[in-house]
């Protein structure tokens, strides 16, 4: 098994577009664009940025979108506004979000509290192309070999589709990136620690055989938990059958039964069978303890541990961002990930600094690694069953 914390030096790149830091999804959105401008703060005043390449600011082309959305798809993100949306009551472009589940979907929407996922939001063509430009601008650094590890926070949008937003994401910067990294590497590896299941990525790389996706997420079988998908019998198809891998899970997921029983042997195999050229990791950190969507019970250092197995691959590696909805939560676990990028985690101290945004941090006591319950509830027979299902997945790959 790879090991960890080698004291090798990586070159490690860094994207950060303080254009996304004032997007709002709405006064009562669940997701937060800030979060990643928290993020930017504290790698700052951890004195971290000094360690890393920043990259050029590129928003992405309606052309880089294009790859992967559909025409209508794009021009639809590109026309809406609140404005016509919202206010002028253009019932054209209504009747083109709605098919793209864009701002209010359908009367079941309308009664949910009026609370929508993909609300139309200011500025949402320019958000789009900032964090999907994130990506690609991060993808191009490894393609090129300038980079060992390229970082993009605001990026890891998992569930937008080719003609359709969904949870929270219109834009898949992941699909884009991945294309992008099979100019330059053969095999590509995809890894989604989000809480969610990463259905978008899958979806389509389902048939493709040069891209193994693997998702790691909470499913809750018959009681609902979005999206709904990533059973473990889902395998792919194709020339790409078995280089789907579904690793579902019930709430309560701690550090040890993730890490130890399920993450490491894991992708031990994973990384031994398909031998990926580059890896992409979603990193949402909406599988912390204390998230207010997620339901797991990762520490920091815990969730960062599946960085710190990834990097000791010594593969060129994407660290993308995703979900995370307690926003001092997701701070300073990114914060920490960044850390264990240029690998001075051992490093930086766990009293929160003076920056700015301190105040968001008094619940965890002003300090990076702040205390999850120790033991969860989830039996010992349960996680050995999600393992075996998962070996016995990966036994059929190069068979
Ligand atoms: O469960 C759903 C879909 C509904 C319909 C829409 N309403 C708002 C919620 C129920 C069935 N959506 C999920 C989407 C989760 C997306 C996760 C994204 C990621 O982390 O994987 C990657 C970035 C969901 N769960 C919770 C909410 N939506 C939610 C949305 C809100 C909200 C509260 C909760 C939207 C607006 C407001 N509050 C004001
Ligand atoms: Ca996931
Ligand atoms: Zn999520």
């Amino acid at each position: 098994s790879p090991s960890c914390g080698d004291g090798r030096k990586r070159n490690v790149c860094y994207y950060y577009d303080s254009g996304i830091a004032n997007v709002d999804y709405g006064a009562e959105h669940v997701m937060v664009p800030r979060r990643v401008a928290m993020t930017h703060a504290l790698v700052a005043s951890y004195g971290l940025l000094p360690h890393m390449t920043r990259l050029r600011t590129t928003p992405a082309t309606e052309h880089d979108l294009r790859a992967f959305h559909d025409d209508g798809y794009v021009r639809l993100l590109r026309d809406i506004s609140p404005d016509g949306y919202y206010r002028r009551h253009d019932n054209n472009i209504r009747a083109r979000a709605r098919a793209c589940r864009v701002g209010v979907p359908d009367e079941d929407e309308e009664a949910d509290g009026g609370h929508y996922d993909n609300p139309v939001i200011d500025g949402l063509w320019d958000y789009c192309l900032r964090y999907a430009g994130g990506s690609l601008a991060a993808a191009r650094a490894l393609a090129a070999g300038r980079s060992d590890i390229a970082i993009n926070w605001s990026g890891g949008m998992h569930h937008a589709c080719s003609g359709k937003a969904s949870g929270f994401c219109y834009v898949n910067d992941i699909v884009l990136a991945i294309q992008h990294l099979l100019d330059t590497f053969a095999r590509v590896l995809y890894v989604d620690i989000d809480v969610h299941h990463g259905d978008g990525v899958e979806e389509h790389f389902k048939g493709d055989e040069r891209v193994m996706t693997v998702s790691f997420h909470r499913y809750d079988g018959d009681q609902y938990f979005f999206p709904g998908t990533g059973k473990a019998g889902d395998v792919g198809e194709g020339k790409g059958k078995y280089r789907t891998l579904n690793v579902p899970m019930k709430a309560g997921m701690d550090d040890a039964s993730y890490l130890h029983s399920l993450f490491v042997p894991i992708m031990d195999t994973v990384m031994s069978r398909f031998q990926p050229d580059a890896v992409v990791l979603q990193c949402g950190a909406d599988s912390l303890y204390g998230d207010r969507l997620g339901g797991f019970n990762l520490s920091v250092s815990g969730h960062a541990a599946c960085v710190s197995y990834l990097r000791s691959c010594n593969v060129p590696l994407l660290l993308l961002g995703g979900g995370g909805y307690t926003v001092n939560h997701v701070a300073s676990c990114w914060c920490y990930e960044t850390a264990v990028a240029v690998g001075k985690e051992e490093e930086i101290p766990d009293d929160i600094p003076h920056h700015g945004y301190e105040h968001y941090y008094r619940d965890q006591g002003y300090k990076l690694h702040y205390p999850v319950p120790k033991k969860s509830s989830i039996k010992k027979e349960d996680i050995d069953k999600i393992k075996q299902d998962a070996l016995a997945n990966l036994r059929m790959l190069n068979e």
